[in-house]
């Protein structure tokens, strides 16, 4: 039997569900239920009527999908899958931050360990993060851990105060103005759509910047023949699939995750198979981490 039929069977005997992230390979995201960004994904996962979720991403977003659906099995085909940006903060590091201004609310993005959700007052996403900060009744907010997207917000809410702690997505952070400005020389009338986990001058430089969602939502409106992605190359195929009539290119070479390209077709039916790795939080990080994730949904 052929693996994607494989997986189907094993899909309806677990009464399963796949969900897969924007940035995973083509043919995990072909064979998917739905494909999203996490936020998508986290609200298909609380709402979803299934027993087992695969989570085809990466651990930070297994883990937010079992916070939410706690008593759904989870699985995380490849428990190698990390996340960098997620691990360049920890729970000692926050509290003390924290501690230096006391009483300021921390906005945590999602892309961060359960542990750290749980010592955060509300979550946001690459898609809502502008509404979250906007939506504090606080003056000023931590915002962790990534310093790119935080300066991005901070920009578009120039009222409040940010704080923001210092971590970065190495994929993202890879490109560079220049590229911007050669992509510009070499596809003069192209536009020119970044994620803002990329680094404030390229962002400045680009002609939009938003969530892997909004850029494909603006690809698809884009009146240019020609556009240049500054993200996770896993949008590309999709994007070429929704808009054939448009050429899309990458804007640097090296955006490509490597945790994101772990999971295979073939770790979604070992996963589906043996149930593994299934995903457990204790309650005594799932349920603080819980109340700033529904305060996130709530709003947007
Ligand atoms: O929010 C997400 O899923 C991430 C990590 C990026 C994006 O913009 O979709």
């Amino acid at each position: 039997m052929d693996m994607k039929m494989e997986i189907q069977e094993w899909k309806k005997r677990r009464n399963a569900v796949i969900l897969a992230h924007n940035y995973q390979l083509d043919e995990v995201q072909e064979l998917a239920d739905f494909v999203g960004d996490s936020f998508q994904l986290s609200r298909l996962a609380a709402e979803s009527t299934a027993d087992v979720i695969v989570f085809c991403g990466v651990r930070f977003m297994a883990e937010t999908a079992k916070i939410l659906a706690p008593t759904k099995l989870v699985l995380l085909p490849e428990s190698e899958a990390g996340c960098p940006l997620a691990d360049m903060i920890d729970v000692e590091g926050l509290r003390e931050l924290k501690a230096a201004h006391p009483g300021v609310p921390v906005v945590c993005y999602i892309n961060s360990s359960a542990a750290v959700k749980a010592e955060s007052d509300i979550c946001c996403t690459s898609a809502n993060a502008v509404e979250v900060v906007r939506a504090l009744a606080a003056d000023s907010y931590i915002f962790a851990p990534d310093a790119h997207l935080g300066h991005f917000v901070a920009q578009q809410v120039p009222d409040k105060k940010a704080i923001l702690w210092d971590g970065f997505c190495v994929t993202h952070a890879k490109v560079r103005a220049a590229d911007v400005r050669q992509a510009r020389k070499m596809h003069p009338g192209a536009e020119i759509l970044v994620h803002p986990e990329c680094h404030p001058t390229v962002v400045e430089l680009a002609d939009f910047a938003g969530s892997t969602s909004a850029i494909l939502a603006r690809a698809a409106v884009s009146s240019a023949e020609v556009v240049i992605i500054g993200t996770e190359m896993g949008v590309l195929e999709r994007l070429r699939r929704q808009c054939p009539d448009k050429r899309f290119y990458l804007l640097h070479p090296g955006l490509v995750c490597p945790n994101m390209k772990k999971t295979t077709p073939a770790s979604v039916l070992q996963a589906l198979q043996e149930l593994q790795e299934s995903i457990l939080v204790e309650d005594s990080l799932a349920k603080p981490a819980r109340r700033m994730l529904d305060r996130m949904l709530e709003i947007r």
